[in-house]
């Protein structure tokens, strides 16, 4: 069947069902993982998509773009793009666009909610309470962390956001970055292990990919120390997740705020058994608020990208083409 719509491949169902109705609107929607032989329907039908649709948590696997000839413009759901093959898009020229900018506030709240839960021990508290331990015992006494030393690994957007709301709580801030942010106010530290040293709460916001993958290992672990924290918004693969099991069984650091994991949906099993550790399902920027506004930005992205052959927010190597 014909239709006047442009086809458009989406790669899966996406994170605000909305979107997956609106785009079935304006577009001629394929959904990749709906058809009973994907492989199949790629030889198949691979050569009529000029326009892709994923998220940061799918991302886009090189096998499904070699599928894709004519692909001319891919639009993400999510600022992160480690999961978009870089080699394969920039073989085949198609411009990126994702939607970096709408999620700061709602992934620096969250980063302030995994750090307040950590070290005050709420979601602990929240067990405590509803296993009727109150009438019975007293619940530990928590750290506190107003007033403490908050270290930022990667001071882009969103660590930006978490030093603004740092400061509303008294808190001292320094941050490490492949090169010092010009015109920060807070203290810059040379190495990652530097950071750790000078902190109470190290916060992760930096990206994901190889060439941060596992950089909070053991020796940062034991830099952050026993009364140190750790909250990760950013990826998973920035921690070496074994190892950071391993320090918080042995108390080599007090806590950690986790919303990402390496292996999502599948958080390291020794971490659910930890009282010390608080998990959440990779949702920082899951609110009504910043999900409707990345939609906005996936579609917006898609029409500029046909209007004008370039989406209006551009993955930085899509841009450098
Ligand atoms: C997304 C994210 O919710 O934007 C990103 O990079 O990790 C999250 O905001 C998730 O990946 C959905 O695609």
């Amino acid at each position: 069947m014909s239709s006047s719509r442009p086809r458009l491949l989406q790669y899966g169902k996406l994170p605000l069902p909305q979107l997956d109705s609106e785009l079935a609107q304006r577009y001629d929607v394929s959904l990749l993982s709906a058809q009973s032989d994907p492989a199949r329907f790629l030889a198949e039908q691979g050569a009529q998509f000029e326009l892709l649709v994923t998220s940061a948590a799918m991302g886009v696997p090189a096998h499904v773009i070699d599928a894709l000839p004519n692909l001319r413009f891919v639009s993400s759901f999510g600022v992160g793009f480690d999961s978009l093959d870089k080699a394969s898009l920039l073989r085949r020229g198609a411009r990126v666009g994702y939607t970096p900018g709408v999620l700061d506030d709602c992934v620096a709240d969250m980063a302030f909610a995994l750090l307040l839960d950590a070290a005050r021990g709420l979601s602990a508290a929240d067990r405590f309470v509803r296993r009727g331990d109150w009438a019975t015992q007293r619940f530990g006494i928590q750290t506190r962390a107003s007033g403490k030393r908050l270290g930022i690994f990667g001071m882009g957007r969103i660590g930006g956001a978490v030093a603004r709301r740092a400061a509303g709580f008294d808190m001292q801030v320094s941050y490490h970055n492949r090169r010092p942010v010009d015109g920060s106010p807070h203290a810059y530290q040379p190495s990652l292990l530097a950071l750790a040293r000078a902190c109470d709460f190290l916060v992760v916001t930096a990206a994901g990919g190889e060439g941060t993958r596992h950089l909070v290992n053991d020796e940062v672990l034991d830099a952050l120390g026993p009364q140190g924290f750790l909250i990760n918004v950013a990826r998973g693969s920035v921690v070496d997740e074994a190892a950071l099991a391993r320090a918080l069984r042995d108390r080599r650091i007090a806590g950690a705020g986790l919303d990402v994991f390496e292996d999502e949906p599948h958080p390291l099993p020794e971490l659910l058994t930890l009282d010390n550790v608080v998990l959440a399902p990779h949702v920082a920027s899951g609110t009504h608020e910043t999900r409707r506004a990345m939609a906005d930005l996936v579609l917006r992205n898609l029409e500029s990208c046909l209007a004008t052959g370039r989406p209006v927010a551009e993955v930085p190597w899509s841009a450098a083409q």
